[in-house]
């Protein structure tokens, strides 16, 4: 036994992580387009006023604007079934509020999904991975203001009539859940397109983790961005009845420490508020009892919940559920231990599991354990892993070879897991898409030494590289990987 037949493989990327170009063709700025790199100590800053002295990773990025007929064939090369990359909004709506679309951009992306067609992929796109316009922070504060609900209607709109019988799959918000990790900055930023007032303009740089938050808004906008999701999920199916439409969850698995009762009840507290508040709105189309608690705990006046926002969203469910993973995390309530390392994701060390160079706890069976939790919870709904890779440092040797045993190792183990929770748990899933098969910008760091790539690209955090691209070792295992439908992993 292996994976079906018609299970899906490939790799996943996002415009602002890999395009470059990020003002070409009529593109305008977008969020990413403001941050500078940080490291595994050091988080990312936000710094509007464009700086010609620093290096804003996202504006050149790997130049795949100018090379993706060169890496789609590289990634067809692997055999790869699928190709999950997102539509940069900004492209298309340069200010995000335009009366018209920008036919440059639209014309870009029809160019990558032809592509991906001539070589049997099937394109899978996300339509906001942190892209939103820049505009529509500046003049709206993003999905605080309900107008944006629309501007995001009208550009998916856009995208699912002009590509419409040339993509099937279709995912809305990349990682909505980011809006539940912690209260601050990047959750917001990248998530929402919400800012303080008092930190748009700064002329200074801000720490991510030092923007200012409000849990009101917050709250607020991500209840606008459940109703835009669920009205382009409806709007999707009027368009097309085929279509695949998912959401995008950043799966925190989360273990108890210990088995004391509270460090359970911690446990399943976390998991609820990270993973399951937003998988439980847009699988089942309702908050789930645990979410009011939440905004009653937290002091949320939460009447934006209106009855006719409530109908949109049981009307808009998804089609499927897909998810990041890469680690798991601890969570104890009775104990007083030392956090992981790394951004984005942090937890309470777990002594059983290692840990990557960002002190992401790699934890394979960690996969199994989440797909058999998914599949309890939305028993209905097929499951795609949509990002799950190993960010390291590579070393080119001296005859342009790239060894890379522990991103391969990484993957094997994942697999393993993933292969055994469809044959022996009969979990429904459907497809795997590592992430960042080309190396390309890390969005929690703004690195590019945080590589996770089958494909090297030759960019540096100074801004020094000519953008060639060479194959590691894991580029020829996971061709073998993907050739004997993940049976030969050595
Ligand atoms: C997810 C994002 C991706 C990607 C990945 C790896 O949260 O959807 O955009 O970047 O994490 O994270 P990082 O780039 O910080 O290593």
């Amino acid at each position: 036994m292996s994976f079906p037949k018609d299970f899906l493989w490939g790799g996943a990327v996002a415009a602002n992580q890999l395009e470059g170009a990020y003002l070409e063709d009529g593109k305008g700025l977008s969020v990413p387009d403001m941050l500078l790199g940080g490291d595994v100590n050091t988080p990312r800053t936000f710094l509007p006023k464009t700086d010609p002295t620093a290096f804003y990773p996202s504006h050149e990025a790997v130049d795949f604007y100018h090379r993706y007929k060169e890496d789609i064939a590289l990634f067809a090369e692997m055999g790869w079934t699928v190709f999950r990359f997102s539509i940069n909004w900004g492209r298309i709506f340069p200010n995000g509020d335009d009366e018209q679309p920008n036919e440059a951009g639209l014309q870009f992306y029809e160019n990558v999904i032809d592509e991906c067609l001539k070589h049997g992929m099937e394109p899978l796109i996300t339509l906001c991975h942190y892209e939103m316009p820049w505009n529509l922070v500046v003049k709206y504060n993003g999905f605080a203001d309900r107008r944006v609900i629309d501007f995001f209607v009208k550009y998916c709109k856009t995208c699912f009539e002009r590509y419409n019988g040339k993509v099937k799959y279709w995912l809305t918000f990349n990682e909505i859940n980011i809006a539940m990790m912690g209260e601050g900055g990047i959750g917001n930023l990248y998530g929402l397109g919400v800012m303080d007032p008092s930190d748009v303009n700064a002329d200074h740089r801000i720490p991510l983790s030092e923007l200012k938050s409000d849990i009101q808004v917050t709250m607020e906008a991500l209840h606008n961005e459940f109703v835009a999701s669920a009205k382009v999920v409806k709007l999707g199916h009027e368009i097309n009845p085929d279509f695949m439409i998912g959401n995008m969850i950043a799966h925190g698995t989360v273990y108890p420490l210990t088995c004391h009762p509270k460090d359970i009840l911690a446990a399943q507290y976390q998991a609820n508020m990270l993973n399951n508040l937003c998988g439980d709105v847009q699988v089942r189309g309702e908050y789930p009892s645990f979410a009011y608690r939440f905004f009653k705990e937290k002091g949320v006046d939460y009447s934006f919940i209106t009855e006719e926002d409530k109908q949109i969203i049981k009307e808009g469910t998804v089609d499927m559920y897909t998810f990041s993973y890469y680690a798991s995390n601890c969570v104890t309530a009775t104990q007083d231990v030392e956090e992981t390392a790394g951004n984005m994701v942090r937890g309470a060390k777990n002594p059983y599991v290692s840990a990557s160079d960002w002190g992401w706890q790699i934890d394979p069976e960690g996969l199994r354990y989440t797909l058999n939790l998914l599949h309890e919870r939305y028993p209905h709904t097929p499951l795609m892993v949509v990002e799950n890779g190993l960010g390291a440092f590579d070393k080119v040797e001296e005859d342009g070879s790239i060894h890379d045993p522990y991103r391969i190792d990484y993957l094997r183990k994942h697999i393993i897991e993933m292969r055994k929770a469809v044959e022996e748990d009969g979990v429904p899933l459907i497809g795997y898409t590592t992430w960042g098969p080309i190396d390309l910008v890390s969005a929690g760091t703004g690195q590019l030494a945080k590589r996770y790539g089958f494909i090297y690209v030759d960019r540096h955090d100074d801004g020094t590289g000519d953008f060639s691209r060479s194959r590691k070792d894991s580029f020829y295992w996971y061709k073998k990987c993907i050739e004997s439908q993940g049976m030969d992993l050595d």
